[in-house]
């Protein structure tokens, strides 16, 4: 199973020059900033990085942009979002192309990612006339309250390499039409699928008059990341990450009183009962494990199995992963493509040989492929582990497809299992039990910030608020009213009744 060649490092070359000349974006070559591919672990290009004095620019030209574009009513910002969400489209094919050489994900999976940007274009375009407030009824006789919704200033938008698109579409798509302007420090490992994406946006604020410097990309190490979590004029730091990362940033900003919105790490879990239907939850499991090569915020990480279906899940998910099609993901048959580099597969053999001198043992998969066609690359097989307990490993997010098995006889001792790692993205029951599933929707059961049924962990929506509780951060982005932390909420009183009256009955004069 799993497929052999591979392409080589210049058919790469010549496909990302392609996509990026249709998008209509050309390549800074010749620095030392290295654009690679995890298809075959080798360089593609070397791009000149972004220097301090660039960020500094970056971030005083998207302040002065911010002046005209705060003032720009929200439903014509919209038509620059719609004209965007018109390139993606056109580009989907283009952008997907990328995605696949930057980040190694299959090609419906790519499409996916495109698709998800195209999708959150929709959506902010509908946001752009929706940008609610409330008004709220005034104790005092003929005055009125209200709530306005302003624009909050420069956004910096830092995103990984998992998703190197589709979350900065998220932040931006909204920030922009909340009247925001957005500096954007991609991931290291993704430069060219960054400068596609600001290729089509530059080209979107040209076509509809925006202001040119709505939007700013700076390719780079983390010390331009570190410039925009300490810039003053930067209002929000919306990081995606680790939670190491997180540790970092969420302080800093917090220490010159910005905000931020952190999208950390997950350690998602599923929970199946004994009801659950197992076709379902072997197809979706796979999938959640599995799928990008367990590159996921939102990949399944833990499986909580009743005690009673143990037994028949775990035969039928071996089954399925030893039939896993590992290798090239422009191959339309391979659904697991590389790990993103090689210290990555070191942090899969790391944890998968610290849970074995714990006691876990390896039921399927956990070695490596296609070392010798591609030495470089990090082709390795999703792994089931059984465990007896929620060790250290286990509770630690290690980014790579690593599913540990558990079993459980009651559904409280299972909920308590769940919700007894640092981390709170997402999580899953699979069971046709409505007493069960709604037990672990409430209030007492799961403790993340998606929590979903008879579905897995991953692949959520963008009409939903997208983010996670405790070290994944708190965060909320994406779709419901995710908006309101790209904005400033101002309470007005108005008093239309030509007397002074004073709240709380307070007398004075
Ligand atoms: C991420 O991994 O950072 O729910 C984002 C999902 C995708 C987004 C994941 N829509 O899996």
């Amino acid at each position: 199973t799993g497929t052999t060649a591979l392409p080589t490092t210049d058919d790469l070359r010549t496909r990302a020059r392609a996509s990026l000349r249709h998008v209509g974006a050309s390549i800074p070559e010749g620095g030392d900033f290295r654009a690679r591919s995890p298809i075959t672990g080798e360089d593609l290009f070397g791009l000149g990085a972004a220097t301090a004095a660039d960020a500094e620019d970056a971030v005083a030209a998207a302040r002065e942009a911010f002046l005209t574009w705060r003032t720009t009513p929200a439903p014509r910002r919209g038509e620059l979002v719609r004209r965007l969400g018109e390139l993606l489209r056109d580009h989907q094919s283009d952008l997907a192309d990328l995605i696949t050489v930057e980040a190694g994900k299959i090609r419906s999976e790519a499409l996916g990612e495109a698709q998800e940007m195209i999708d959150i274009c929709d959506f902010a375009v509908g946001l752009s006339r929706q940008l609610y407030g409330r008004t709220i009824a005034s104790e005092r006789p003929g005055h009125r309250l209200a709530e306005t919704w302003h624009p909050l200033g420069v956004v910096g938008v830092i995103s990984a390499f998992n998703f190197p698109a589709a979350v900065w579409s998220w932040n931006t798509a909204v920030a922009l039409v909340c009247g925001d302007t957005v500096v954007w420090k991609p991931s290291e490992l993704t430069p060219l699928i960054s400068l596609a994406c600001a290729a089509l946006l530059a080209r979107a604020a040209r076509d509809t008059g925006a202001p040119r410097d709505v939007h700013r990309l700076l390719l780079g190490d983390s010390a331009v990341g570190e410039r925009l979590v300490d810039d003053p004029r930067v209002a929000l730091v919306s990081a995606t990450g680790s939670t190491r990362m997180g540790r970092e940033v969420g302080p800093r900003v917090a220490a010159r009183f910005g905000r931020s919105l952190l999208e950390l790490g997950g350690n998602n879990a599923a929970v199946v009962a004994p009801s659950a239907d197992l076709d379902l939850a072997v197809q979706s499991i796979v999938f959640a494990a599995a799928g990008t090569a367990g590159q996921r915020c939102t990949t399944l990480r833990r499986l909580l199995v009743h005690r009673d279906i143990a037994g028949t899940l775990v035969s039928r998910l071996t089954a399925a992963y030893t039939k896993l099609p590992i290798g090239d993901p422009f191959d339309e048959n391979t659904l697991v493509g590389p790990l993103i580099s090689a210290a990555a597969l070191d942090g899969m053999r790391d944890a998968l040989a610290r849970v074995q001198a714990q006691g876990g043992e390896i039921l399927a998969g956990g070695d490596r492929r296609l070392a010798d066609a591609a030495p470089r690359a990090a082709y390795v097989e999703p792994v089931l582990v059984r465990v007896e307990e929620q060790t250290d490993v286990v509770r630690r997010e290690t980014f790579a497809p690593i599913l540990y098995v558990l079993t459980y006889e009651t559904l409280e001792e299972a909920i308590t299992l769940h919700n007894d790692v640092p981390q709170g993205l997402s999580s899953s029951i699979f069971t046709r039990d409505q007493r069960e599933a709604e037990y672990f929707l409430s209030a007492e059961g799961s403790d993340c910030g998606i929590a979903n049924v008879n579905i897995g962990t991953s692949g959520a929506e963008i009409g939903g608020a997208f983010g996670g509780e405790k070290e994944t951060g708190g965060g909320r982005e994406s779709g419901s009213d995710a908006w309101r932390a790209y904005m400033r909420p101002a309470t007005n009183t108005i008093n239309y009744s030509g007397r002074l009256a004073l709240a709380q009955n307070v007398s004075f004069l």
